[in-house]
């Protein structure tokens, strides 16, 4: 008998705990509704709506850049619409033409190159949208299509670059200097001023000769087709590589080491962008000089879009500060590149 007792009470208080439990689960849910505890916790209302058009991932500093830009834009609490053009113009002017459809508050992108612009940034401008250029200038034949240029000092970069080999010349008392340059993207900002800064600047050293001048287009890929036809055509001539890319400098040394050359030695070898891949290279003495450019324009690209948006007038341009890294210095505590 007891057994039975005992044996219908646990049912009995089995049953009881399991409503009681349902019970009090439904009284928690209603609870979390009223309280709205269950619900993921309110986004903060973007402070900025930005529609950013990059012109692809060619590159170590390009990937740096937009992973830059990505992680500036969750820290300033600006809402980002990012399109890669993928290396093409075309891209990027359907990209703008998309921001303006979407009413984003301010565009900013990278012009692949100087020119073709002006129809889109007159949409723009028409639509009331403020327009930021990152990294590249461009050309229009209207003012006024543009509030703003962040980006390197180009000409600097390449003026940097010739004052390195004068004193590397001048130290190995080379009488002729037989130069090969490997250059960025045709008509891009970087290819213009980077060519423009380093021939001014050899203009007056009758040492100095540039033999050929070819088109790596900043990828790796092309600076190793340039390298290759370049040592075809020259071979030990050549005294010095000025490549407008670590990219295209990266694709060309094994070519310069397969032709049965040591580079950073037999050739002198100038290179730009400062990646740290590069810098590795320099500290093997496979690089002598790598001029930097910066890809970290994430925070002044927010700062600056956040003050239009404001109402707030911005510098016409706003260039960062950069420096060099070369054989003439030691390397060993520098910080790790960040690209
Ligand atoms: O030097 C190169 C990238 O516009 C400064 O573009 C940038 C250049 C940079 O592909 O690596």
């Amino acid at each position: 008998m007891k057994n039975k007792f005992n044996k219908d009470y646990k049912k009995i208080s089995r049953r009881a705990g399991r409503r009681l439990k349902t019970v009090l689960v439904a009284g928690l849910m209603c609870l979390c509704v009223l309280t709205g505890c269950g619900k993921k916790p309110e986004q903060p209302e973007p402070k900025l709506l930005l529609g950013f058009s990059q012109v692809g991932s060619e590159s170590a500093w390009r990937i740096g850049n937009t992973q830059d830009i990505e992680d500036k834009a969750d820290l300033y609490g600006v809402s980002l619409m990012l399109e890669n053009a993928n290396q093409k113009q075309e891209n990027q002017i359907a990209a703008i033409r998309r921001f303006i459809a979407y009413r984003v508050d301010v565009i900013a992108f990278s012009p692949i190159v100087e020119e073709g612009w002006d129809n889109v940034l007159l949409e723009a401008k028409q639509a009331g949208i403020p327009v930021i250029l990152v990294d590249r200038d461009i050309h229009t034949e209207t003012e006024g299509l543009t509030q703003c240029l962040i980006g390197a000092d180009f000409y600097k970069e390449g003026v940097m670059a010739a004052e390195y080999l004068i004193r590397k010349a001048d130290s190995l008392e080379m009488e002729h200097v037989n130069i090969v340059e490997i250059t960025g993207t045709e008509n891009s900002t970087p290819m213009r001023q980077r060519r423009a800064g380093f021939m001014d600047t050899i203009e007056n050293d009758s040492r100095m000769e540039v033999i050929e001048s070819v088109n790596g287009d900043f990828l790796k890929s092309r600076g190793a087709e340039c390298m290759r036809s370049l040592l075809q055509k020259y071979g030990s001539d050549i005294d010095v590589v000025f490549s407008h890319n670590d990219e295209m400098t990266l694709g060309a040394l094994p070519e310069i080491e397969r032709a049965g050359f040591t580079p950073g030695t037999d050739m002198i070898i100038i290179s730009i962008d400062g990646g740290q891949e590069a810098i590795n290279v320099l500290r093997s003495g496979k690089i002598n000089c790598v001029v930097e450019c910066t890809p970290m324009l994430g925070s002044v690209l927010m700062e600056t879009a956040l003050k239009l948006k404001n109402g707030e007038t911005v510098d016409e341009e706003i260039h960062p500060e950069e420096g060099f890294f070369s054989d003439e210095m030691e390397l060993g505590d520098l910080a790790p590149r960040g690209y």
